[in-house]
């Protein structure tokens, strides 16, 4: 069936589109939940049909690949396992083979999800070289990237991607001879990487979260210095990330500084994207947070090479909202008939820089633009890294707290030349701040309520912002703010905003662990506060604490200005903290002719999390013991009164 587009006489571009329920029949044998499931496909399939996209497109059905191709990258062991593992006579023994693999079920259905997968995949592949399709998108499951040559792995059967990429080499007649793989899923493209480790008619890009190979594959397959071997040397690109909390800045930068000088002078024949979503924004595994916006900006980008001929091939993506819409962005470039729409506004991190270095050093004997300097302004424009904190947003990015000596060190020899006699121990930021943070004695002669409905409510918990340290339930330490003198008077106050729960999971906290309070107050809502009276200073290391945690301190993320316009404005959300969740100061009047601040997220974060783009969640029992504790505490509330509350706060609809 081809249900084509209405007007065919038109010159817009042919975009396939590949899938087909039969692979929703692959999913656990047990009916655990599992983030590989069958939603997945379906919520993209029916977020492109509601979005009227189907008729725009060319819909293919899918075909099971043939074993001859599979057998271009997969042993004849790894094609019988994965043929016959959904067939009767494997029923008893199907889950105890599976629990040999790595991260890895069987059905009955499997078998044919992975056919279908990778022949779904061959088959837009080779119309797509043909130019019988400009380009085509396959919604496929289960994934392939992690797929070894003889092991099925990371909920990955056949190497779906690998797979295409040999027939289309193979088949000289479609006239392809180098392809640019670009595998953007969180994970590192371990399965992809080792079928061509030798082949430099492959260029096998990665980027994925790394931790310094702790991160899934663990090991150190997707390191940068993995470059290929023989004549496939120099044809093997790793980007690992050192953190999680990477954005559409921190791809851009690699698109703009490693993959595009590289695919420029590769001068690939056609693109097949390794299309993950599990860098997306709120995907419960990745913890990075690339928006629709900055998957459309990366694809557009590849769109300039190979005529546009592009294969997208679905990988990794969890997070069902963010999963469909960032798909849906991409397809819409693919057609290419309406503009981009969104902007980020984010910086890279100052590890990105980092790390896109080390790339271009290893990979510039082979691609010789690379050996170009970096603009100085990018190098240095987040220096000195000087960090005082972890966050309590989802930011992964701190390397520890464990960095403050040695960061602190460099950043004093590199930045701070005359001061290089200053000896600074762990725990001490103070000389550097005295000197560098003249804000902070202006600062702190102004005294402000800062008003908490989260865990801070908590005095224990909150004294972490001021005097450092870790209570009971939170994962990591805080440094606390420079001035450790506990807050002045602490007082409760009701106020008519609504409180609720967004987001999957804080760094701080864990799994949901994270409130917010709607900027905007309105009748009919009720939430308390706890009001702790400190100063402006001690309100600016308390917002870096509780958004972003490598900053230059230099100047104060809130000053007396920022002040002044957020009590004219009700409120002002903070550029230089816009990578973290609360970085709207809200200001909700004045008691003593002090006046209160609250930070929670913007109004348009509001109409994300009401429009689903942010996932609403529901505070995990530890999390919600500890704003009962909290607010029990305040004895405004008695302990039944505050889980009502909070159970109402979770569950009521924005
Ligand atoms: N501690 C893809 O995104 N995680 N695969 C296992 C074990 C496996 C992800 C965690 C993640 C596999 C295609
Ligand atoms: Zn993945």
């Amino acid at each position: 069936m081809e249900s084509n587009s209405d007007s065919t006489t038109e010159n817009r571009r042919r975009v396939g589109l590949i899938y087909d329920e039969r692979m929703c029949r692959h999913f656990t044998p047990d009916g655990e939940g599992h983030p590989e499931n069958p939603n997945r496909i379906l919520a993209i399939w029916n977020k492109l049909q509601s979005a009227g996209i189907l008729q725009r497109c060319v819909v293919l059905s899918a075909k099971e690949a043939e074993d001859e191709y599979i057998a271009a990258v997969h042993t004849k062991n790894h094609i019988d396992l994965i043929k016959n593992i959904s067939s009767k006579k494997f029923d008893s023994r199907r889950e105890r083979i599976a629990a040999k693999y790595n991260s890895i079920y069987f059905n009955e259905g499997s078998s044919e999800a992975a056919y279908l997968a990778a022949g779904s995949v061959l088959e837009v592949a080779e119309k797509v070289a043909k130019g019988v399709l400009d380009s085509a998108f396959a919604i496929i499951r289960p994934p392939g990237h992690h797929a070894e040559e003889n092991e099925p792995m990371g909920f990955c059967l056949h190497n779906n991607v690998a797979v295409a990429t040999s027939l289309l080499l193979n088949k000289r007649e479609l006239g392809i001879n180098k392809i640019l793989i670009v595998d953007w899923d969180v994970h590192h493209g371990n399965g992809t990487q080792k079928m061509f480790w030798n082949d430099p008619r492959v260029l096998f890009f990665s980027v994925h979260r790394y931790e310094f190979g702790r991160f899934y594959p663990a090991g150190d397959d997707g390191s940068h210095i993995k470059i290929g071997e023989g004549p496939g040397a120099g044809y093997n690109i790793n980007v690992p990330w050192e953190n999680g909390w990477c954005g559409d800045a921190d791809y851009l930068a690699v698109w703009d500084h490693v993959l595009i000088p590289i695919a420029k002078d590769f001068s690939p024949d056609i693109v097949i994207i390794s299309a993950g979503f599990d860098a997306a924004v709120g995907d419960p595994l990745g913890g990075c947070c690339v928006t629709p916006y900055g998957y459309s900006m990366m694809l557009k980008k590849l769109m300039k090479f190979a005529q546009g001929k592009i294969v997208m091939a679905l990988e990794g993506g969890y997070n069902l909202a963010s999963l469909a819409n960032s798909v849906l962005a991409c397809v819409e470039v693919l057609l290419e008939d309406k503009p981009l729409v969104g902007s980020s506004e984010a910086d890279p991190f100052e590890s990105t820089w980092r790390v896109i270095e080390a790339v271009r050093e290893e990979l510039s004997p082979f691609w010789p633009i690379l050996k170009d300097e970096l603009p100085r302004k990018l190098i240095i424009r987040q220096a000195p890294p000087i960090q005082i904190s972890t966050s309590d947003s989802d930011v992964e990015n701190d390397n520890g707290t464990h960095i403050v000596s040695e960061d602190l060190e460099k950043a004093i020899q590199d930045v701070v030349q005359p001061f290089s006699e200053l000896r600074v121990g762990v725990n001490s930021n103070d000389d550097v701040n005295a000197i560098y943070a003249p804000w902070r004695s202006e600062l702190s002669n102004t005294d402000v309520w800062y008003a908490t409905f989260g865990s801070n409510m908590c005095k224990s918990r909150f004294l972490c912002y001021i005097e450092g340290g870790q209570v009971e339930g939170m994962r990591k330490p805080c440094a606390g703010s420079l001035d450790k003198s506990p807050p002045k008077e602490i007082l409760w106050k009701t106020f008519s905003h609504r409180l609720f729960f967004g987001r999957d999971q804080t760094k701080t906290w864990g799994p949901g662990g994270v409130a917010f309070l709607h900027p905007e107050s309105n009748s009919q809502d009720k939430a308390y506060l706890c009001l702790y009276r400190i100063t402006l200073e001690q309100f600016n290391d308390v917002l870096v604490q509780e958004n972003i945690s490598s900053f230059d301190t230099s100047s104060p993320v809130f000053d007396l200005t920022d002040l002044d316009s957020a009590m004219k404005k009700r409120y002002i959300s903070l550029e230089v903290l816009k990578r973290g969740w609360y970085h709207n100061v809200v200001y909700m009047g004045n008691e003593n002719g002090i006046p209160i601040l609250t930070m929670t997220c913007t109004l348009s974060d509001v109409e994300s999390f009401k429009s689903g783009k942010f996932p609403l969640c529901a505070p995990a029992k530890e999390y919600a013991s500890t704003l009962v504790g909290g607010l029990v505490g305040g004895k405004l509330l008695s302990e039944d009164e505050a889980m009502a509350y909070i159970l109402e706060a979770s569950t009521k609809p924005l």
